[in-house]
């Protein structure tokens, strides 16, 4: 079997074929990821699945429970902010119980089937702002405990809401092309971050979050070309990081550990070789009184959903993004 996205693109909405980056997305969020999976290169990549963790082995927490978990502070190790700050992404451990782990894996897995239906092998299948409709995920993308730690990292006074999202790599989807988020984000500050959480244990076959360390990799590549409908940007940025020995960052999660990675921070995705879907919550934040860039791209996708009434240019602060976290 070849792995899902290995064919060559034809993802790109029609509208968006000609011309460069600047300009903006034709198509849906989920459109978006199915053509953004269809940039990342994938020889060499065994094809055989087995069987994943499945879920924590626990009962679920109640609803309560949930609420009650995530708006408790995290007790952040000092040497955490350090790391975060000097290799541009952290990973912190028991940031969720294997409990709320469990309860959120489940009503993730409803919301998720209710919107793709079970025929989605092979491909990556988001959902993004459940917040608005649903209270568990409310509880996530609105939480003390998860902005709170958004705003320490950054060592803000204060994060907003960009967007919450969930991804799940379905059994036999290929890698996530090397990225970094400052590209994603239209918004005139790096001072942006992602909260990772996994929906069970990721190990290295299922296609963990992985990470280039160090906020100056950023320089390494930055003269490498973006490849809007083939594999080569992704390729080059590889061969990039081997010729100039750049660390990365693979180990597998356990349950309940959350990642934070900085716009700033180049990170990948391995294929998911096993039978259980690699599903995460990722929620971004931002320093409060960004504005939006001028010239949003086709990378910033859906960017309007996440920010409704502000132009380029604009205060990034409308009713959907509250400020979640403030520094302790
Ligand atoms: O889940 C993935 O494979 C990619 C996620 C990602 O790039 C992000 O959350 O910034
Ligand atoms: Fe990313």
């Amino acid at each position: 079997m070849a792995l899902s996205n290995t064919t060559t693109n034809d993802r790109l909405p029609e509208e968006n074929r000609d011309g460069g980056i600047e300009q903006d997305w034709a198509g849906n969020d989920q459109d978006w990821w199915d053509w953004y999976v269809t940039l990342a290169a994938n020889e060499n990549v065994p094809t055989e699945l087995v069987d994943g963790p499945g879920l924590p082995d626990v009962a679920a927490a109640t609803d309560e429970q949930v609420e009650c978990e995530l708006a408790e502070p995290y007790d952040l190790d000092p040497a955490a902010i350090e790391s975060f700050a000097r290799e541009a992404f952290v990973r912190l451990p028991a940031v969720l119980s294997p409990a709320v782990v469990r309860r959120l894996a489940e009503r993730l897995e409803e919301l998720l089937r209710a919107e793709h239906g079970d025929d989605v092998a092979g491909r990556f299948t988001a959902l993004e702002q459940m917040w608005l409709h649903d209270d568990l995920m409310r509880a996530v993308a609105l939480s003390p405990r998860i902005g709170g730690l958004a705003a320490a990292l950054l060592d803000e006074p204060g994060v907003r809401l960009y967007h919450d999202n969930a991804l799940s790599k379905e059994p036999g989807c290929g890698r996530t092309p090397w990225h970094h988020d400052a590209e994603h984000f239209p918004l005139q500050t790096v001072q942006a971050v992602t909260a990772w959480m996994p929906m069970s244990a990721i190990p290295g076959r299922m296609g963990p979050l992985s990470f280039a360390r160090g906020r100056e990799v950023l320089g390494e590549v930055s003269d490498l070309e973006f490849d809007k409908i083939g594999t080569s940007y992704d390729e080059a940025v590889t061969k990039r990081f081997v010729e100039r020995d750049v660390a990365v960052e693979s180990g597998p999660f356990a349950v309940g550990d959350v990642s934070f990675h900085s716009a700033l921070c180049f990170h990948t995705a391995g294929p998911n070789l096993t039978t259980q879907p690699r599903r995460a919550l990722a929620t971004t934040y931002f320093a409060d009184g960004a504005r939006v860039v001028e010239s949003p791209t086709l990378i910033s996708g859906t960017w309007r959903e996440f920010l409704p009434g502000i132009e380029p240019g604009g205060l990034a602060a409308s009713d959907l993004n509250p400020v979640v976290g403030r520094r302790g």
